[in-house]
């Protein structure tokens, strides 16, 4: 489809990588923080968000592509490269419905032809404790919602997966309440940070990581980012995702990335990046995924260990 991608990653990143690395070893080691090593080391960011992306090394294809969570194709870290393959994402169209002003349904090729695709290289932070970096090429939701113009009442998002059980096989069980949905807050909809990802590495979307068209919210927990969107309603009323709809003492609303605030079954202080080898030490886990700068003021004078 034209104008999906607007720079290659490969043109753009290697040497970038390159760089960071050796300001990143220079910086710490001049500083004398290697000295001793440990936690110590651990506990540094070793990164720092320029712009909107982070100037860690991101995650191999192959490991963005092998290791995914898409319930729709079974609990497995490795069904959805195994069975998403199957699924038919052309033709696609969103429904944007609710209280908007131009509801309807968006072919995928129309809303490409409007919107400006970018690469965003994310940190990516599972609830499960394991994280990555990915280098997405997207756009801004709020493009998307401008294009069907938000109706001043409107205070949330709320986002459905296709329901497709014949190509998609873990819909034909009950492993969750199907389709899957996810919700977002309006401003929280509307920062520059939240995308729609078309793509990664400069390459078209993969299945197994929601094609055609996913949602990424970078500062939240993986399982708000939504794969293979058909549905977008905008509402009055905080909608019920389905995390918090099959356990809401474990997965709230909100599931802002948060070390201080524990899941109730493990700790959520620190992570482990994928790929980074067996004896790599896990990595502290930073408050909003690190994007704490960007996006605290959303969650001014709120208990976030209440809306968690
Ligand atoms: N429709 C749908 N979206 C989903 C999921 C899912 O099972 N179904 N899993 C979520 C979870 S738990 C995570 S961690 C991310 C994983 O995205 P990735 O496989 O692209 O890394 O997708 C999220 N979006
Ligand atoms: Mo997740």
């Amino acid at each position: 489809m034209a104008g999906r991608i607007n720079r290659p990653y490969s043109e753009v990143t290697p040497e970038r990588v390159y760089l960071n690395r050796r300001a990143v070893i220079g910086g710490l080691a001049g500083a004398g923080l290697l000295a001793g090593t440990g936690a110590r080391a651990q506990e540094m960011p070793q990164f720092s968000i320029e712009g909107f992306d982070t100037t860690e090394a991101p995650n191999s294809f192959e490991e963005i592509t092998n290791y995914n969570n898409f319930y729709e194709f079974g609990t497995g870290k490795e069904d959805p490269a195994r069975y998403a393959g199957a699924l038919t994402t052309d033709p696609w169209s969103v429904e944007i419905d609710g209280l908007v002003e131009r509801p309807g349904s968006y072919g995928l090729g129309d809303i490409l032809s409007k919107v400006d695709i970018d690469e965003r290289i994310y940190r990516f932070r599972c609830v499960e404790a394991w994280s990555m970096v990915i280098p997405w090429n997207g756009f801004e939701l709020n493009q998307l919602l401008d294009l069907a113009g938000v109706s001043p009442s409107a205070r949330y998002v709320r986002f459905e997966t296709l329901y497709r059980p014949e190509e998609m096989p873990g819909q034909r069980r009950p492993i969750l309440e199907w389709p899957y949905v996810e919700g977002l807050r309006l401003d929280e909809a509307m920062h520059p940070l939240t995308i729609m990802a078309t793509g990664l590495y400069g390459r078209e979307l993969p299945n197994q990581n929601g094609a055609p068209l996913r949602l990424v919210v970078p500062w939240k927990y993986g399982f708000k980012s939504i794969k293979s969107v058909v549905k977008i309603t905008l509402t009055e009323d905080q909608p019920l995702n389905t995390w918090k709809r099959s356990n809401h003492r474990e997965y709230g609303f909100y599931s802002n990335v948060n070390p201080e605030v524990s899941h109730p079954r493990w700790s959520q202080a620190s992570e482990r990046r994928i790929g980074a080898g067996l004896f790599a030490p896990r990595q502290a886990t930073l408050k909003f995924n690190g994007y704490e700068e960007q996006v605290a003021g959303l969650y001014k004078g709120m208990d976030l260990s209440e809306n968690y």
